[in-house]
């Protein structure tokens, strides 16, 4: 009984100690996985990724880097109205947040179009790990402004 109680110790010393040695700021910690690999909310990165609102598309056409990473990201988007026809001419604003913690980025993105419907994105600038709502808002000439986001997760 002694010998088998004292390797229950040991064995949960090591796991505490595995838990907290790295990444303070995730809430969920420890274990083999990292915080995004367990975070369900997150879509997973693929060059031409697209989402649609509305009538509008917006395809990530792609990252770099690719996946996106904690700090300085650079993204090129294209916008296709209902008909899937690049739209040009659109007010394109890119905002990153967490919503875990309630706080965007310190740095403003900057958009520049880039014809073909394209907007390339740079300054996308993820300070910390964890997971970023990448939202991008298109205002149409004479339209109603829609918004279209993306979750990516970056650990650090
Ligand atoms: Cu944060």
């Amino acid at each position: 009984m002694q010998p088998a109680a004292l390797f229950t110790v040991a064995a949960l010393a090591l796991a505490l100690s595995g838990c907290s040695s790295e990444d303070p700021g995730a809430s969920s910690g420890g274990g083999r996985q990292t915080a995004c690999e367990k975070d369900t909310r997150k879509d997973i990165y693929v060059a031409g990724l697209s989402k649609q609102n509305a009538g509008l598309s917006v395809k990530l056409v792609e990252s770099t880097p690719a996946p996106p990473a904690k700090l300085t990201n650079a993204m090129t988007f294209q916008v296709l109205d209902g008909a899937g026809k690049p739209l040009d001419g659109a007010t394109v604003s890119v905002v990153p947040f967490m919503p875990d913690h309630g706080h965007g980025s310190q740095v403003a993105p900057v958009v520049t179009p880039k014809g073909n419907g394209t907007y390339e994105v740079a300054n996308i600038y993820l300070a910390m790990a964890g997971l970023w709502r990448i939202t991008v808002s298109v205002q149409t000439p004479g339209g109603a402004p829609q918004e279209i986001a993306f979750q990516f997760c970056v650990d650090g």
